[in-house]
């Protein structure tokens, strides 16, 4: 368990419930007690790939069928995830209080899973159970797609096994998906090999029937969704106050994510930072009213939200 020092519980609890504009920034560190791995630090290997170097448009053009593998990994735990503590104490102030807002950089879906009302949750980076048309200027295909996997030849293959012939990759991907059912395969295992797929193995846009599908997120040197900074923006720049920003479980190393707390502090919102380590700090460094509670969000946001 995590010890809260009760004078400064209390002075946030105080201050909480004088407040009617507040915002939450989420990240990866929220979902790691659902058992889902961060970016940064230990967690973000995937096999032998560094996390941050698979999230680019650079590599999914070098190599889609790595980067797709990449994904369908992250759906299929995504799946298997379940909301925690601090998804559902987030929804459930959400509909308490109108005037709260979530940004959230988590492509997850267990905010939406934990019925955090939609229109109080912006997904900065997206999601990834959306997959969209790679032509985004004539086809612009989208759909929302739960199947796992996605496509046959992304079922995640046992060690040893030669994934050059098509027969064995359909037998893999049943066995696998036996497994799965049964709950009796490690995924996460580095010793699993990445296959060489081929443009035909991976999702193909059924609309065009050219293009590849891409999973819905947010890549390094992408746009956010024009629709989610519009609604962040326009919360940011109202005119009254904004009375508090609350920093779940992100590094705030990603821009524009990481700028929205200087823009809450400009509007006159006191931070409240909630992370496992205390070097992961807003840019600019702590201000006086600002505070931090160190430890497992899961476990420390329902005690701040109650
Ligand atoms: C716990 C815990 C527990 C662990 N409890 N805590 C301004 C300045 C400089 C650069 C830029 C700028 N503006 C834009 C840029 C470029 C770039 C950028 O920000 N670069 C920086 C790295 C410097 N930004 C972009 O490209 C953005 N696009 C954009 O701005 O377009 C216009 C533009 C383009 C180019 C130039 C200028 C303008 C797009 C950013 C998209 C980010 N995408 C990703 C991948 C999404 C898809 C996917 O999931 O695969 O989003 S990258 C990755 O980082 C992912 C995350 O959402 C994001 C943030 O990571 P997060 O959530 O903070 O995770 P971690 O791992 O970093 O931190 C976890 C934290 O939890 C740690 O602090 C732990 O301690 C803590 N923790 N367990 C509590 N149990």
């Amino acid at each position: 368990d995590v010890a809260i020092d009760k004078d400064t519980l209390e002075s946030f609890h105080t201050h909480l419930s004088k407040s009617t504009r507040v915002l939450s920034l989420l990240g990866a560190g929220l979902s790691a007690s659902s058992g889902l791995p961060t970016f940064r630090g230990a967690g973000g290997l995937w096999r032998t790939h560094d996390s941050i170097n698979l999230a680019t448009p650079e590599a999914f053009d070098a190599n889609p069928g790595l980067v797709w593998q990449f994904y369908s990994y992250r759906r299929h735990i995504s799946m298997q995830a379940q909301p925690n503590a601090a998804h559902y104490a987030l929804a459930e102030l959400s509909r308490k209080m109108p005037g709260f807002l979530t940004l959230s950089q988590n492509v997850d879906g267990l905010s939406q899973r934990a019925d955090h009302p939609r229109k109080q949750l912006q997904l900065l980076h997206g999601t990834l159970f959306e997959v969209r048309c790679m032509d985004r200027a004539v086809c612009r295909y989208s759909e929302t797609n739960f199947t796992d996997p996605i496509v046959p030849a992304l079922a995640i293959p046992t060690s040893g096994t030669d994934l050059t012939s098509n027969e064995v990759r359909k037998d893999v991907s049943e066995q696998l998906h036996a497994k799965r059912q049964a709950k009796d395969l490690d995924i996460s295992d580095a010793a699993i090999p990445i296959a060489d797929l081929e443009f035909k193995d991976l999702p193909i846009c059924p609309k065009c029937q050219k293009y590849l599908l891409r999973p819905g997120v947010v890549w390094f040197g992408e746009s956010l969704p024009w629709q989610v900074l519009q609604t962040v923006e326009d919360f940011i720049n109202k005119e009254e106050t904004i009375d508090l920003i609350m920093v779940i479980g992100t590094s705030a190393k990603v821009y524009p994510a990481a700028g929205y707390i200087q823009e809450a502090r400009d509007k006159g919102a006191r931070v409240c930072v909630i992370n496992m380590d205390e070097n992961d700090r807003p840019s600019g460094g702590w201000k006086d009213g600002d505070w931090f509670f160190k430890g497992d969000a899961s476990v420390l946001v329902p005690k701040l939200l109650e």
